[in-house]
């Protein structure tokens, strides 16, 4: 396989704006093979762009297509400034795109190349969310329609304005919680983590006494809590059974979660925001979190985040994917390749994209009884339409973040 034909010729760094905003590496060999990495950094889309374009792209030109593992280790240590959102977004686009070349070349889908199928289906979960709980239940209805067998849910709370995960509309067909709004600079939203605690457990007690024992149900807390209350309210939802409390605490505080662990048997997840299996030593080594939520897309690709899910295998620790809007469907479609594949898989988040954006990324995956599968075209089994991503340009859009009501910044 390795020859002047696996070299690669072009790197373009693509931004299209479908709705929201998406960077996508695309490499292309001398042979004529290409590849498609997601690149997507929600609110730092255009830092992503230029450490590819003016940094990464020079470096692949005239490289070997074939070497992924030596791309990927190339990058990783010759940029010297090791790890962070931005550098592991760039190497993940990179890995992802030279993992579509190489089973695009041999003709066999990715997950393939992983080592074949682990199971027959990935089990997704979807949203719900509501202003109230009858809307929350209502929801939870039309997602069940939709066909998924697990549900997030979300919640407003009585003296909170905008809550994160909380449409201001009510939610209709297809639901797509979109945090990022397009305006030059941030949204201000409020927060109050004590109407949050007093509020969050009679909600998830309804929803679980009206959808029954077996439907697996999800909640984020995103970020918002002290290790103090992240345990209290672990065993204020105990008795509702939550298949995860999702990242309680800040992330990047790994022994946090030593004192939340220590306090409640609800399973934990955490680590979107994280990207590196050095993010995880402690959680990991001390069986401090039960899902590791990092994504392909921002984790270093496909190479970087097995690494980390290797890692957490020998603890009994699962996958738990991250995968909202903001990953591309090609960062989906590598997510769903390696699920597929892996031993240690737990959950596969999955927000259905604008039907906009699926006009831009044509996909291959199939959806199934609450399940996904990748397909079986070579390669990722998603193809970028130039003409497409053409008619939507680039727009500055931003997540939100969070005052208290006396004015101090708190986490999102
Ligand atoms: O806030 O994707 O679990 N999902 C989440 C997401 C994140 C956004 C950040 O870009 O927490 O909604
Ligand atoms: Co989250």
């Amino acid at each position: 396989m390795t020859g002047a034909g696996s070299l690669i010729r072009s790197a373009e760094v693509l931004v299209t704006s479908p709705g929201r905003n998406f960077v996508t590496l695309r490499l292309t060999t001398e042979d004529g093979v290409v590849g498609l990495g997601d690149a997507t950094l929600n609110g730092r889309e255009l830092a992503v762009v230029s450490y590819l374009r003016d940094h990464v792209v020079p470096m692949l030109i005239g490289r070997d297509a074939q070497r992924i593992e030596d791309t990927w280790q190339f990058l990783y240590r010759s940029a010297y400034w090791r790890r962070g959102p931005v550098t592991m977004t760039a190497v993940a686009a990179v890995d992802v795109a030279l993992w579509d070349i190489k089973a695009r070349t041999a003709g066999l889908p990715l997950y393939q190349l992983l080592g074949g199928a682990s199971r027959d289906g990935v089990l997704v979960y979807g949203h719900a969310a509501g202003r109230t709980t009858p809307e929350l239940f209502d929801s939870i209805r039309s997602q069940l329609a939709e066909g998924f067998r697990a549900i997030r849910v979300q919640t407003s709370v009585p003296g909170i304005d905008k809550v994160y995960g909380v449409s201001s509309q009510p939610p209709t067909g297809r639901y797509q919680y979109e945090p990022a709004h397009r305006a030059p600079l941030p949204v201000e939203e409020d927060w109050d983590s004590r109407a949050y605690l007093r509020h969050l457990p009679g909600v998830v007690e309804a929803v679980r006494a009206e959808f029954g024992a077996e439907l697996p149900l999800l909640h984020d807390a995103h970020h918002r809590l002290t290790p103090i209350q992240a345990a209290r309210l672990g065993k204020d939802l105990e008795p509702y059974d939550l298949f995860w409390l999702e990242d309680c605490t800040p992330a990047e505080n790994q022994e946090a979660l030593r004192l939340v662990r220590h306090h409640t048997t609800t399973p934990l997840a955490l680590g979107e925001v994280l990207n590196t299996i050095w993010d995880y030593q402690t959680l990991i080594r001390e069986q401090l979190i039960d899902y590791v939520r990092s994504s392909v897309t921002h984790a270093g690709g496909i190479t970087g985040l097995r690494r980390i899910l290797d890692f957490a295998g020998q603890y009994q620790i699962k996958s738990g994917m991250h995968g909202p809007t903001d990953v591309s469907p090609v960062g989906m479609a590598a997510a769903t390749h390696l699920s597929l594949a892996i031993h240690n898989f737990g959950i596969q988040e999955y927000m259905q994209h604008s039907r906009l954006t699926d006009e831009v990324f044509r996909q291959s995956f199939r959806w199934a009884d609450g399940h996904l599968h990748p397909g079986e075209e070579p390669g990722l089994g998603v193809d970028y339409d130039d003409d497409a991503a053409g008619r939507h340009p680039y727009e500055p859009a931003y997540l939100p973040f969070n005052r208290l009501k006396d004015g101090t910044v708190h986490d999102w």
